[in-house]
């Protein structure tokens, strides 16, 4: 059965973050994952994506959770707390349960600065995000077979 994936998005600084998602659909699409294969959930802001990754996570139906999101400094006295939890957040879901799950996550000074990591489609970090979900997923299978011997 073809894997499934699940893309989350952060709606705050949404001008960045649907550029984001652009670029990990596109991705998916020319890595020929069908469109249909990968669902797409909006959270309110990147603090958001850790817990509605991990609740995706443990249903067993996705191969990989793609987390998409800007925190800007500039905006926000609590940049740090924020873009530091959504990080540790990924990474703590992604180890409990199993599923890879992948910070496309911009953390940078200005907005300008997000959209030059967003907007381009060399160096899109939507797309980074959607090819570090498939290479994790060919990872995981490798595993599986290594171990299973
Ligand atoms: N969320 C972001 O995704 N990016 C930000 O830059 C940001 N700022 O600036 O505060 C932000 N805050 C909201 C946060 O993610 C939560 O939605 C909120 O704290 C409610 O839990």
């Amino acid at each position: 059965m073809a894997a499934k994936y699940l893309i989350v998005a952060a709606k705050f600084n949404d001008m960045v973050s649907r550029a984001l998602l652009c670029g990990a659909q596109d991705a998916f699409k020319d890595s020929g994952v069908a469109p249909s294969n990968v669902d797409l959930i909006w959270v309110p802001g990147s603090f958001e994506l850790a817990p509605l990754a991990a609740k995706a996570a443990r249903t067993g139906k996705y191969a990989a959770v793609v987390c998409l999101g800007a925190v800007i400094r500039g905006e926000t006295p609590h940049f740090d707390l924020v873009a530091g939890q959504a990080a540790a957040g990924c990474q703590k879901a992604a180890i409990d349960t199993g599923v890879p799950i992948v910070f496309g996550v911009l953390t940078t000074d200005t907005v300008e600065q997000a959209l030059n990591r967003a907007v381009l489609k060399l160096g899109n970090k939507g797309a980074d995000a959607a090819n570090c979900a498939i290479a994790m997923t060919k990872a995981m299978a490798q595993l599986e077979e290594l171990t299973s011997r």
